[in-house]
């Protein structure tokens, strides 16, 4: 058999799998793999650096399939390498319940898959926070541990998205040299040829932003090992532009969009078993071509040994740091320093903005934790997320902490997560929290992958004044808490975020929200507790000596006006007592006794954020009182929009005594 025949018969084992895969779950994406299937075979055979027996090797190369619908070309891969969460069985039950082999990638499912890919475009963000990871990790812990290649198989859909801008121009000017995309330029979407809806010269689009191109025949195996080659020694982050043909080899739908999302039916799988000469049963996986991929599946056995040994030979130090990081584990004098400062914060009781807080917080944080990295969407000056330990990273120099990601909060989010499933790095970042809508996607995907990284989002409400109402969140509030797995916090005072600061990096399985005012607010806790009440995600803040006729709940901004509100129902002698709360996925969390004893049995519940009701409800009841916002903000200085939209302290006091009247 000559080399070339090898190889087809190779990528054909690739093919038919994802053919019968395909027909048997009656549903999937065949196109995609039929057509990639020579890339995606130099590339594993060839080039991938890899030990299936170990998949989360540190320094293996990573692989992105962006294009997730694609995903039988990776499970396929994977069952042929010898992946052990990838058997047969498991092909047999593509797009089942509990199967791994979900209709896209998930991250987590199966060792072998980097992320989770589907929302197009989003795998090309996460390759550029992995390519960032890996130059980052390899300053901290020198080539020797650190020397892997990032590589992307993307499609027109994932280059047509608007996250690809922001990836593919952050990845150019960081000079991400290490990142190699490969797109499989078919020319064939859902609607029918691309070309009905693009003219993007995409070759030029990447190389204007700092990109070396190569173009190259998909299906010609030697072109493509030869573009892979040449991108590996790049200066720069690689563009392969590979031309294929969808669903390749089959005879009537080659090259149209009926093969992209639909099984291929009886007829016209025969044809194609007959067009690639391969006259297996559905499956069946000739013997020496299942050889041939398990044999390369073994190829980087020995760069892992070698590392390992270069592992070994490190200093101890070194090794536990290392070990440490990837596995996500927070250092020793954390707690300590966490106690510390909170000790310090009761002393001092100082009245600042909770940005200005997180930045105070994070100077603790970032001298104890070096594996932090921050940065910000053009927002720093802002978002108060660089302190004195974080140097900006460069094009030249990722020795330092802090990225700065230009405007592009929908690349930084994706690039993040990233970051965060590449390993060893704590990503944060900073935005205005108005713009969590425009990387909502992917901070819901760091959700389903149990990814921590964390949002530090400021300028929380209409107190941010007079930038108006484009620039307040009213529904974000809502919006956020309703992503599952998310914890969305909005501390109150300075020991309340320096508390959500250390929840968020304690969850290691999730990410977290902080929602920070551009506002002053004064010292809510008046003395030092070890605990960390933010915890419960509500808490007691002002407990009643009677039996309270008003409670009074709030986040964020609104706890100053419910204290207030409470002192003066005090005076007026209404017993009345005051619920902070901080996070409401936390306290869902807490058992039912102490949810029911923090809610209390007040006649009159009142809630106070400056958002909308939803979510509040689960507090106060359907009959509570709810004052926030109805609609979208205005454009004044702060203290007059809150009387303008009626949320003070004699709004809640008035509300608390009509209905004790009433
Ligand atoms: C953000 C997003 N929008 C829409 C979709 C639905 N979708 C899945 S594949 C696809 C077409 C992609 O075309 P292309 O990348 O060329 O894939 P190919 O046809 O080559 O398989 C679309 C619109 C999606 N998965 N993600």
């Amino acid at each position: 058999m000559s080399d070339l025949e090898k190889h087809q018969r190779m990528a054909n084992a690739i093919r038919f799998l994802a053919i019968d895969a395909v027909e048997q779950a009656k549903s999937g994406h065949p196109g995609l793999p039929m057509g990639a299937a020579d890339i995606a075979t130099v590339l594993f055979t060839e080039f991938l650096k890899f030990d299936p027996t170990a998949p989360n090797w540190a320094d293996r190369d990573r692989f992105v399939l962006s294009a997730g619908h694609g995903s039988m070309l990776l499970y396929s891969l994977l069952y042929l390498l010898g992946y052990e969460d990838f058997p047969l069985e498991e092909l047999k039950n593509f797009r089942q319940l509990g199967a791994k082999t979900a209709g896209h990638p998930e991250f987590g499912h199966g060792a072998g898959i980097e992320t989770t890919t589907g929302p197009l475009g989003q795998g090309l963000g996460n390759a550029v926070g992995m390519a960032i990871a890996e130059r980052l990790q390899e300053e901290r812990f020198g080539k020797e541990l650190v020397n892997h290649y990032t590589y992307v198989l993307a499609g027109d859909g994932c280059l047509m998205e608007g996250i690809s801008q922001e990836a593919l121009s952050l990845a150019g000017h960081l000079k991400l040299n290490k990142l190699i995309v490969i797109w499989d330029d078919n020319g064939i979407s859902i609607d029918g040829a691309v070309s009905i809806t693009d003219s993007t010269d995409q070759v030029a689009r990447f190389a204007a932003s700092g990109w070396n191109t190569l173009n190259v025949d998909g299906h010609d195996p030697d072109g493509i090992a030869a573009a892979i080659r040449q991108a590996q020694a790049s200066d720069k982050p690689t563009l392969i532009a590979a031309k294929t043909t969808i669903g390749f080899g089959a005879p009537t739908k080659a090259g149209t969009a009926k093969v992209h999302g639909a099984p291929l039916g009886a007829e016209e799988i025969a044809g194609t078993r007959e067009t690639l000469n391969w006259p297996h049963e559905p499956f069946e996986v000739p013997s020496d071509i299942l050889d041939a991929w398990r044999i390369a599946g073994l190829r980087s056995a020995h760069a892992h040994k070698d590392w390992q040994k270069r592992f070994n030979d490190a200093d101890t130090e070194t090794r536990a740091e290392f070990e440490r990081r990837n596995r996500g584990d927070l250092p020793a004098g954390f707690e300590q320093a966490v106690i510390d400062y909170k000790k310090k914060l009761a002393e001092e009781q100082p009245t600042m903005a909770t940005r200005k807080a997180s930045e105070a917080v994070l100077g603790v944080i970032n001298g104890v934790i070096p594996e932090t990295i921050g940065g910000s969407a053009d927002l720093t000056g802002s978002n108060n997320t660089k302190t004195a330990q974080t140097n900006p990273v460069t094009p030249d120099d990722f020795s330092g902490r802090y990225i700065h990601y230009g405007i592009r909060e929908h690349g930084m989010a994706a690039a993040m997560n990233g970051m965060a499933l590449h390993g060893g790095l704590i990503p944060y970042s900073g935005g205005f929290l108005i713009f969590s809508d425009y990387c909502r996607p992917s901070i819901r995907l760091a959700a389903l992958m149990n990814q921590r990284v964390i949002h530090v989002m400021t300028h929380d409400s209409i107190g941010l004044g007079e930038d108006g109402p484009t620039h307040q969140p009213v529904e974000h509030f809502a919006a956020l808490r309703a992503i599952p797995n998310l914890t969305f916090f909005r501390p109150a005072d300075i020991t309340e975020t320096l508390e959500c600061w250390q929840l968020s990096l304690e969850n290691k399985d999730g990410p977290s929200v902080l929602a920070l005012t551009r506002q002053n607010l004064p010292s809510q806790r008046k003395t030092f507790e070890e605990k960390n009440l933010s915890a419960n995600g509500a808490y007691v803040l002002i407990e009643s000596e009677d039996d309270a006729a008003v409670t009074i709940f709030a986040s964020g901004s609104e706890v100053e006006i419910a204290v207030d509100a409470h002192n003066e129902l005090v005076d007026a002698g209404i017993a009345a007592r005051v619920v902070s709360v901080p996070s409401f996925e936390l306290f869902e969390a807490q058992s039912a006794d102490y949810k029911e004893a923090v809610i209390g049995s007040s006649p009159v519940k009142i809630a106070v954020e400056a958002g909308i009701r939803m979510g509040w409800d689960r507090f106060i009841g359907n009959d509570g009182l709810f004052i926030g916002m109805t609609g979208f903000g205005a454009s004044a200085p702060y203290k007059e929009l809150y009387e303008h939209f009626g949320i003070t302290k004699d709004a809640v006091v008035a509300a608390a005594k009509e209905k004790l009247d009433a």
